[in-house]
């Protein structure tokens, strides 16, 4: 069978009870930190919102990978945690019985706070495919400036809710242009380790690939990319592959195999949900405050940080203004997020000690999307499952790693679809506006070329090999490229530049930056492996010597 290792399998939905019944797990769990968790009889009640007026031992800023690693080492060494995430819970059923919205029939549950969708993948045959969806919180935030649209997960488990859960440690020689501070002995020694069991990462069951419709476009993938002479890699996945294979059976209920990815799987993948934030809670330390965003953090009279929050109902208005004082404030509300946070706080002199470089080394972890074009005879199939499975590494000839991506569509389409990762050397900057009152980035559209040249070393090889052409009609009207768009954002308060090098704000002690936002710009392989092993190392200095 395959290979899932740890975790809590389960489904999006899991009852605050199920939180509680995790429990056992924790001793495990805490062993791995190398503490014992404080005893407590109850766990924290169901809604411990945010109250005005309260005093937090911690507040953490957003629920992906950093803000869940950093909850879960605190609560697990006895500090109380709080919480505050803009996005929804996502633990309630729709109007059709199911917590998330398929990717082919997006209805309010898909975008946050938009009224047309903007799928990243935004024409089939030529023709646009966005459609209208009444404004909600939904789940999937594709932020737009000057010249990148960033996605990015909305809701208790950030990334977590709608990423492919592709789990990827970079190779160990590439490592210093990852993260250049950090020893990468500890790191492959004990984080990336703790970071994959704890993420409950495996690896699809290969005989059971070779003989799956449901990847035949894998197959078709690695035929291609062996014939070019191309290293072709299975990629591990937070997906639990034993109940994808029965999905394949028919023996439980479908969800990468009925297409269900960006807008949130029903069942199958580990989401934070399952696993860190799980764990977490079941220590009763941890409360969360969903559909509440922070909006400043400043030094507070009487010590420790004033926190301003403001609630949102599900049409994105301000409901509610909360102040707390917390005496320590981790910033996890990803690259972006906190990127933003940062740079407006400074700029607008609630943090005016914070440094020069916050803001700085922004990166798309080099994304570029393409399609080609298969013969008639080399079908890629109608059942396609979601979750990618299976790469191209070309990194150390090409500085291109691409992902064999699926096109969930139903009907056959004769295409096979990439998400590439490369060595893109560009690197942007978040700066206020202060005549718009806003944070903007100034990356540049044409910065994507290099990233494109990068690309192409490996299909236009393939292409050549296979006399095959690329897919015009699935980004615009004959445009080959997804240039416009990044999935993985990464940096804007690097580590060792920003921050210390554990994520320390220095000039404000008990601030902390734990994301995405560390990372200059770039993991080689999608990241949100590295930014988990980083949080759990940075969190295992922070306890061990500022608390
Ligand atoms: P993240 O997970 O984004 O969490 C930040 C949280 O903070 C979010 O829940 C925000 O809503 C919240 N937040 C932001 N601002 C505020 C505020 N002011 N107040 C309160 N809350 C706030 O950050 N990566 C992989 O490694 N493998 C994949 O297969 C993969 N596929 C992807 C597919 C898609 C469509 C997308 C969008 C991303 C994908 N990623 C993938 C990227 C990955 O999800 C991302 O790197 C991580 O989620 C980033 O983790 P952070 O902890 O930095």
């Amino acid at each position: 069978m395959s290979g899932s290792t740890s975790g809590h399998p389960g489904h999006p939905g899991i009852s605050r009870r199920g939180f509680i019944a995790g429990t056992g797990s924790l001793l495990g769990a805490a062993a791995l930190a190398g503490r014992v968790p404080a005893a407590r009889a109850e766990a924290a009640p169901a809604a411990a919102l945010l109250v005005s007026g309260a005093r937090l031992p911690v507040l953490v800023i957003g629920t992906g990978y950093g803000g869940s690693v950093a909850a879960l080492r605190l609560a697990q060494a006895g500090v109380d945690v709080h919480m505050v995430e803009m996005g929804m819970a996502w633990d309630t059923p729709g109007p059709d019985g199911k917590v998330f919205c398929n990717t082919l029939e997006p209805d309010h549950r898909s975008y946050w706070l938009r009224t047309r969708t903007k799928a990243p993948l935004n024409y089939f045959l030529g023709l646009p495919i966005d459609r209208d969806i009444p404004r909600h919180t939904g789940i999937l935030d594709a932020e737009e400036f000057g010249g990148i649209t960033v996605y990015q997960g909305r809701g208790v488990g950030g990334g977590s809710l709608v990423n492919g859960g592709m789990a990827v440690t970079p190779r160990r020689e590439n490592f210093g242009a990852v993260l250049p501070s950090v020893d990468p002995a500890e790191m492959y020694g004990v984080y990336y380790p703790r970071a994959n069991a704890e993420l409950g990462v495996g690896t699809v069951d290969p005989d059971w690939f070779d003989s799956t419709e449901c990847y035949r476009y894998a197959r078709v993938g690695r035929k291609h990319a062996q014939r070019s002479g191309f290293p072709f890699v299975f990629v591990p996945d937070v997906y639990d592959w034993d109940h994808m294979e029965r999905e394949a059976a028919g023996t439980a209920p479908k969800s990468a195999l009925a297409g269900e990815i960006l807008y949130g799987n029903n069942h199958g993948k580990k989401s934070l949900q399952q696993t860190y934030l799980a764990r977490a809670r079941a220590t009763g330390r941890v409360s969360v405050s969903p559909l509440h965003r922070v909006v400043s953090v400043a030094p507070a009279g009487g010590g420790g940080y004033t926190v301003v929050a403001e609630q949102l109902d599900t049409g994105g208005a301000v409901t509610a203004t909360k102040t707390v004082t917390a005496d320590r404030v981790f910033f996890a509300a990803g690259s972006v997020g906190t990127s933003k946070l940062l740079v407006t706080l400074k700029a607008t002199g609630a943090l005016p000690l914070l440094n020069d470089e916050v803001g700085r080394g922004w990166g798309d972890n080099g994304n570029v999307m393409c399609g080609r074009a298969n013969h008639l005879w080399d079908p890629t199939g109608r059942l396609q499952s979601a979750i990618p499975c299976a790469g191209i590494d070309n990194w150390a000839a090409g500085g291109a790693f691409a992902e064999v991506a699926p096109l969930p569509t139903g009907i056959e389409t004769y295409a096979s679809f990439y998400l590439t990762i490369t060595a893109n050397p560009h690197r942007a900057r978040f700066s206020w506006n202060a005549a718009a009152g806003r944070v903007e980035l100034d990356w540049r559209t044409a910065w994507k070329q290099p990233s494109i040249d990068m690309a192409r070393t490996i299909f236009d090889r393939i292409n050549a090999k296979e006399g095959t052409i690329y897919r015009t009609d699935l980004f615009g009207v004959y445009k080959i490229w997804g240039d416009h768009l990044t999935y993985h954002p990464l940096g804007g308060a690097v580590l060792g530049r920003a921050t210390d090098h554990y994520g320390r704000l220095t000039a404000y002690p008990g601030l902390y930056v734990i994301d995405g936002a560390l990372i200059p710009g770039n993991t080689t392989v999608n990241p949100f492996v590295t930014i988990t092993a980083l949080a759990e190392r940075n969190i295992e200095k922070i306890i061990a010597t500022d608390l």
